[in-house]
């Protein structure tokens, strides 16, 4: 009996290890990002390194939104910001409504990402989520 419990806890401690040692190459290079009652449906997302990250945004609202990733000074621009469409830039993509649309990026360094909408009052709302780029 006491064997069967010391087994059961190392293949418990194994499973515990198997998780936190996760490597960023296992973490996915395809993400889907919802948009429903201004809200995006996934907040924090991992994604590794150096290699091109796919995001499908779909916009399920009757509103337009926007999709904007970028570090701290790029939203401080933003916020400020009079451009009204967006949609030229791999990090700044308009999504008008009821529409899907595809970008990638390769991110170079590690640390959080922010994306937010910007249109007025979206941000305040909770339009906001982090990217956390892992080596
Ligand atoms: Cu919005």
């Amino acid at each position: 009996m006491i064997i069967r419990t010391l087994v059961a806890l190392a293949l418990a401690a194994l499973a515990a290890s198997a998780c936190t040692t996760a490597s960023a190459a296992q973490l996915p290079t395809h993400i889907g990002i919802r948009i429903h009652y201004s809200h995006f449906d996934q907040t924090k997302i991992d994604v590794p390194m150096g290699v091109p990250i796919t995001f499908t945004l779909i916009n399920d609202d009757p509103i337009d939104h926007e999709w904007l990733i970028g570090d701290e000074a790029f939203h401080a621009r933003h916020r400020a910001g009079t451009e009204a469409v967006h949609g030229d830039r791999p990090n700044e993509v308009s999504l008008p409504p009821f529409t899907v649309k595809t970008t990638t990026l390769t991110f170079d360094k590690p640390g959080p990402l922010t994306f937010i909408c910007h249109f007025p009052q979206h941000e305040a709302y909770g339009m906001v989520g982090v990217v956390m780029v892992k080596p």
